[in-house]
């Protein structure tokens, strides 16, 4: 499946070109170093399309299904969905299901879906004893969309307790609307919101650009192409954001817990640390702090968490990512917002589209192909 992908002729000839590299790439692969930590994958689930998902309730997992399920893991496995939206979305082009998250006291779960327009929808339910009530829906955010790919859709509560969403560019190839830039819209951007502070929502006052007529107070920040995965450090709070490439360089933006917002990551201007189609680099640009070529390892991030658990002493500090093609599950020592190490954990977890935090914080690994993995030491 083409899940974030580019028309399939343009996938076609990466996959060729990264197929080609790989000879020379993998004649220069030396062995782990010493300190890499050890892991494995260990399956402990099938769904159907899994895509996301969030630490629920009483210690569960929750798991989204992209064509418009949520199912609930617990020890005794994957239940029956708790909830079905498949008659309001569809999977064409990179639609679905797409997030899910709960507040912090699991009062409230949030889903991210396109629905039957490709309209960006982000919809509200309260959770009463560890249930979804459906009475309670609401739409709390919509985004249209001008074409089916690069809709973003993760949401995630920050630290502060106010909503993120993240908003793709709105598709096609090359941001052809100048959306990256343009402050005047959602698209290409990281929004935060108070989705209890008002009807629908509230914005936060100290969002960076209230007050400012020509940009949307929604903004966090902005100069993003398709961010679809990110997170927050349980540990700092910091935020991490992978960036999908348009057709040289994978990224991975950071921001401190400490940031107030307004980071302009590049986005149409710049592609990872490089010009985008001879444009100049904006003043103000945050460049990643890690990006990749497309040259052997993959060629759409997928944006993790920083480790905080407790099972894999060594790994715990560091970003835990992977990408769609390439599969390999890789970790970035990260110290002061600064890369100071990059390991590959030795580990593939197919077509990894997601990964999830559990209530201890856990990781899991999702293969859009139906597995659910969790990366236990090996
Ligand atoms: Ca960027």
């Amino acid at each position: 499946m083409n899940v974030r992908t580019r028309s399939s002729a343009i996938v076609g000839a990466l996959c060729l070109t990264a197929s080609l590299a790989l000879t020379t790439a993998s004649a220069d692969e030396s062995p782990a170093p010493r300190d890499t930590p050890k892991v494995q994958l260990k399956k402990v689930a099938t769904a159907k399309n899994p895509i996301a998902g969030a630490a629920g309730p009483g210690g569960t997992v929750w798991v989204a299904e992209r064509a418009g399920t949520v199912r609930v893991l617990s020890a005794r496995g994957l239940s029956e969905p708790v909830l079905d939206i498949s008659a309001e979305t569809t999977t064409d082009g990179e639609r679905g299901l797409l997030g899910i998250a709960f507040d912090k006291k699991f009062a409230h779960l949030y889903i991210s879906f396109t629905n039957l327009e490709g309209t960006s929808t982000i919809d509200e339910f309260a959770v009463r004893h560890g249930k979804i009530r459906p009475e309670t829906r609401r739409t709390v955010l919509t985004q249209t969309q001008p074409y089916s790919n690069h809709n973003g859709g993760d949401i995630k509560f920050g630290p502060d307790g106010y909503l993120y969403i993240a908003f793709g560019d709105g598709g096609a190839g090359g941001d052809p609307h100048g959306n990256g830039q343009n402050l005047d819209t959602l698209l290409g951007k990281l929004v935060r919101i108070d989705p209890r502070g008002g009807k629908p929502y509230a914005i936060p006052k100290d969002n960076p650009f209230v007050g400012d007529a020509k940009a949307k107070g929604e903004i966090w920040s902005y100069g993003l192409r398709n961010p679809w995965r990110f997170s927050f450090d349980a540990g700092t709070g910091d935020l991490l954001i992978g960036d999908v490439g348009q057709s040289a360089w994978e990224e991975i933006d950071w921001a401190s817990a400490k940031s107030k917002g307004g980071e302009n990551y590049g986005w149409s201007r710049m592609e990872g640390n490089h010009p985008f189609r001879d444009a100049t680099e904006p003043e103000n640009h945050v460049p990643p702090v890690f990006e990749y070529d497309r040259n052997g390892l993959g060629c759409s991030v997928t944006g993790g968490y920083v480790y905080r658990g407790k099972a894999i002493p060594a790994l715990r500090g560091q970003y835990v990512y992977s990408d769609y093609c390439d599969g390999t599950v890789r970790a970035l020592k990260l110290k002061n917002g600064k890369v100071t190490g990059v390991s590959d954990l030795q580990v593939s977890g197919g077509e990894v589209i997601s990964f999830i935090q559990g209530s201890r914080n856990e990781l899991y690994v999702l293969d859009i192909g139906g597995s659910v993995y969790r990366i236990d030491p090996a």
